[in-house]
This record gives C-alpha cells, sequence and structure tokens, in this order.
C-alpha cells in the first residue's frame, strides 16, 4: 500500500475517533466558515424548491379552483444531525465529502391533500428543465416495514450566486395531511428510550395497523373529492346559471379553453 494511502486511512481514522468528540463540534461550529458558507447555499436552495411548489400550487388553484399544497414544512439538519450521519454512513469530514455523501442537508415536506395530488406535483417538479432528479423512492406505492408512507425525491437544482452557478441537492417529501400526521407520531415513539421493549413492540404493531388505516382513508377520500368535482362539473352543464367564476370580468373556464389564459399547458 501507498504511503500516501496509508496516511490517508490514518488521517480518516484519527478524524473519527477523536475530532469528532463533543468538545471538537463545539469548536468546529464557531469556527467553520467554509461549512456556514455550504448551509447558505442550501438555504437558497429551499427557497428555489419552494418557490417552484408555490408557483404551482397558485396556477393549479386558479386552474381547478383547489389548492393541492395544504403546507411546505423546510428544514436545514443540524450540524450534530450532519456530522452523526457522516459517521454512521462513513463519509469523509469534507465539505465535498458532506456535499456528495449527504443528500438530505435541506429537506423540503410538501403536505398534499389527496394522494393523486402528491403524484401530480412531482411529476411537475420534474418536468422543469432545471430540477434534475438524483433518486426516487417511493414508500407510498412501497412502504417502510414501519408502515411509513411518503414519495421522496432526491433532486437537484442550480442557485445562481455572484460569479456561479451551483447546483444544490435537495431531499423533497411529499405526503398527504393524514401520512404527515402518522409520520409525527411514529418519530415520536421511535425517539422515546424508555418506553420498554415489549410496549415500544405492541405500539409498533399498532402503529403499523394505523399506517394502513390511514392509506385506505386517504384513498377513500380521493375517491369522495372526484364524485363531487364530477358532480359540480355536471351541475354546470346542465345549469347555464351556474357558470364558473370570472377574473376581471372575464369567464374563467372560457380563458381557459380559449388558450388566452398565461396559465394553460
Ligand atoms: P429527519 O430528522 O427527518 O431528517 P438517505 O438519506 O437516502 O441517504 P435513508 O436515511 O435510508 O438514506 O433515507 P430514507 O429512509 O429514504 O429517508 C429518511 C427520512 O425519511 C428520515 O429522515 C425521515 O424524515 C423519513 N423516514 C423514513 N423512514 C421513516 C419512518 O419509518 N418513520 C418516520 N416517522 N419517518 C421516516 P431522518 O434522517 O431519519 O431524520
Amino acid at each position: 500500500m501507498l504511503l500516501e494511502e496509508i496516511l490517508k486511512q490514518e488521517q480518516e481514522r484519527f478524524i473519527k475517533e477523536n475530532l469528532l468528540s463533543d468538545e471538537m463540534i463545539e469548536l468546529l461550529k464557531e469556527n467553520i466558515m467554509p461549512f456556514n458558507t455550504l448551509m447558505a447555499y442550501y438555504r437558497c436552495a429551499i427557497m428555489e424548491v419552494e418557490t417552484k411548489f408555490k408557483v404551482l400550487n397558485e396556477e393549479f388553484s386558479l386552474q381547478y379552483d383547489r389548492n393541492p399544497i395544504e403546507s411546505i414544512k423546510s428544514r436545514i439538519k443540524s450540524m450534530d444531525g450532519i456530522f452523526k450521519k457522516a459517521k454512521k454512513k462513513n463519509i469523509p469530514i469534507t465539505m465535498e465529502g458532506i456535499e456528495e455523501g449527504i443528500r438530505d442537508i435541506a429537506g423540503v415536506r410538501v403536505i398534499c391533500s389527496f394522494p393523486e395530488d402528491i403524484y401530480m406535483l412531482a411529476d411537475c417538479l420534474l418536468k422543469q428543465d432545471d430540477v434534475v432528479l438524483v433518486e426516487r423512492k417511493d414508500y407510498i406505492k412501497n412502504p417502510k416495514p414501519s408502515g411509513y408512507r411518503s414519495l421522496h425525491l432526491i433532486i437537484e437544482i442550480p442557485i445562481f450566486l455572484q460569479n456561479e452557478k451551483k447546483m444544490m441537492k435537495v431531499e423533497v417529501q411529499l405526503r398527504t395531511i393524514a401520512m404527515d400526521f402518522w409520520a409525527s407520531v411514529e418519530h415520536k415513539v421511535r425517539y422515546k428510550k424508555n418506553i420498554p421493549d415489549s410496549e415500544a413492540e405492541q405500539l409498533a404493531a399498532e402503529l403499523s395497523s394505523c399506517a394502513d388505516q390511514i392509506a385506505a382513508m386517504d384513498n377513500k377520500m380521493e375517491e369522495i373529492r372526484r364524485r363531487i368535482a364530477e358532480a359540480e362539473e355536471r351541475e354546470a352543464e346542465n345549469s347555464p346559471a351556474k357558470q364558473p367564476q370570472t377574473i376581471g370580468g372575464v369567464m374563467l373556464k372560457k380563458r381557459l379553453e380559449s388558450g388566452r389564459f398565461p396559465f394553460k399547458k
């Protein structure tokens, strides 16, 4: 083995064993300017992704008179979280290592009303020519053993800096309100350390059953929404008095049909 390689391995071992102490993490927190710059870039990437979803929500609500997005929650992974993940996944503690190996430093969670909105929004996002899909994990079609359901997308999007265009990774999690409620309760149970094993097992089984019931309810609500929309459409067709809303005195439906509406696809 080359001396260089041995030294590199030793350096990595030393970093893992010695430099990841609480004291060292505290020291890093105070001194790490490039790290802070990188985090600022991730915050910019989050702003870009949030804006993309807000635009889609706006367009959709004009077209169909309802919002597919209930809320958007974003977060930057904490420094401790980044170091713990790097340690767990054996990722080198360098700017490049962190940027390349940890793909959920920037996280955007999009909470939707119905399951079909999740796929519609994901498709619309991925169709945009500045969005690159890195990985797609469909935990709705293939739920995790815990019962966890969400659509995860790891994407890359550009942020435009003073003299540079930089591609940043963002993890987008799309889920319904019900899936989000389940995940937040399950997350609490998962990280509670003082639950006895037998109780934890029972809770896990009950949570898994709740996840199935929630999925069935999501599907049922979607079916009800579709039937309401169909009934409204029939009513509008049959009664000329009940025409759709107007925008600036012009019929929205007519403008959409004539192609004069700027958002029409
Ligand atoms: P936090 O605090 O939510 O950020 P990868 O990140 O792709 O390298 P990983 O960890 O296998 O590898 O990714 P995965 O499992 O696709 O997605 C991880 C994230 O999904 C978790 O983030 C959770 O937010 C969520 N998640 C995944 N499985 C579960 C689950 O069973 N229950 C709940 N409540 N959430 C889940 P983190 O990193 O755990 O933390």
